[in-house]
């Protein structure tokens, strides 16, 4: 038992699932601080304190916060090195970091690729109001913008086919990696890993899975994670069942408008 770990997180959150995924595996007892991010949670004073960014998820280790979703993997690498999810050789190291980066890179895209086609109808069907509380709900003007296209252009705006553009080339790059490798940055398990489970699963949340099929390792590399013991602690037992059907029903109903783009981009 581990004193002194509490996780400030959402439970559908990307981020938040690489960061549990990372607890996880290393074995680690954390108290669980739910942070609602539809009603505002994330920009709660208290909140904000601990993360200036008006994001989840944040650890909190023994009184002090530390922030961003990778960069707290690596701190839980550090402080508890124990069972390790970096290799030992900086070459391969280097490598788990590059995937890693590539991955923030990717979930830039992560909210209007979600926002487009999982809860876009619920909120659109609450009319105007709706889309403004849920558009102020962001935090920062650049975001805020971005949320706004997703919400009122849905699947049919070039934001969501860019978005959709980064996640079908991550998918081709892990398919790629996966080649030569069982796990995307060496022979061995690593953060790398954890990092690219969270988008993989929000495509296939989001009805995308024909993506998915469609690259047989990545299919394999899937049901390899999902097998691994700290999937259940860290991603299925967040899961709500009704969310997750929403958001595959809404997805089924855009899936040929996205079938087309995927296949133009
Ligand atoms: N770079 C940050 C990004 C965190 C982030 O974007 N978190 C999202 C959930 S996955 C969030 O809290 N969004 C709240 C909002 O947009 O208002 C990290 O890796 O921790």
């Amino acid at each position: 038992m581990t004193d002194g770990l509490t996780l400030y997180h959402a439970p559908p959150s990307t981020c938040a699932q690489k960061v549990r995924l990372a607890l996880a595996e290393k074995g680690l007892v954390y108290q669980s601080q739910l942070i609602d991010l539809f009603t505002g949670g994330q920009h709660d004073p208290d909140y904000v304190k601990l993360n200036p960014n008006h994001v989840v998820p944040t650890l909190v280790h023994d009184g002090r916060p530390i922030i961003e979703s990778a960069l707290i993997c690596e701190y839980l690498e550090d402080a508890f090195p124990e069972i390790p999810l970096m290799p030992q050789d900086a070459v391969c190291r280097h490598a788990v970091r590059l995937w890693t980066q590539y991955i923030d890179r990717v979930h830039a895209y992560a909210a209007v690729l979600t926002f487009a086609v999982g809860p876009h109808k619920m909120i659109v069907s609450q009319g105007q109001a709706a889309i403004e509380a849920n558009v102020a709900s962001v935090h920062g003007k650049k975001g805020q913008a971005a949320r706004r296209i997703a919400l009122e252009q849905g699947v049919a705006s070039p934001l969501f086919g860019e978005a959709l553009a980064a996640f079908v080339a991550m998918l081709d790059r892990m398919e790629d990696a996966l080649q030569s490798s069982p796990w995307l940055a060496n022979a061995s398990f690593s953060l790398a890993d954890t990092a690219a489970l969270p988008y993989v699963l929000r495509l296939d949340h989001l009805a995308m899975t024909p993506l998915i099929e469609a690259r047989p390792k990545v299919a394999d590399w899937l049901a390899r994670m999902a097998a691994r013991p700290s999937y259940g602690p860290a991603i299925t037992d967040f899961l709500a069942p009704p969310l997750v059907a929403m958001l595959k029903a809404n997805g089924a109903e855009v899936w040929p408008e996205i079938d087309a783009l995927a296949k133009a981009a």
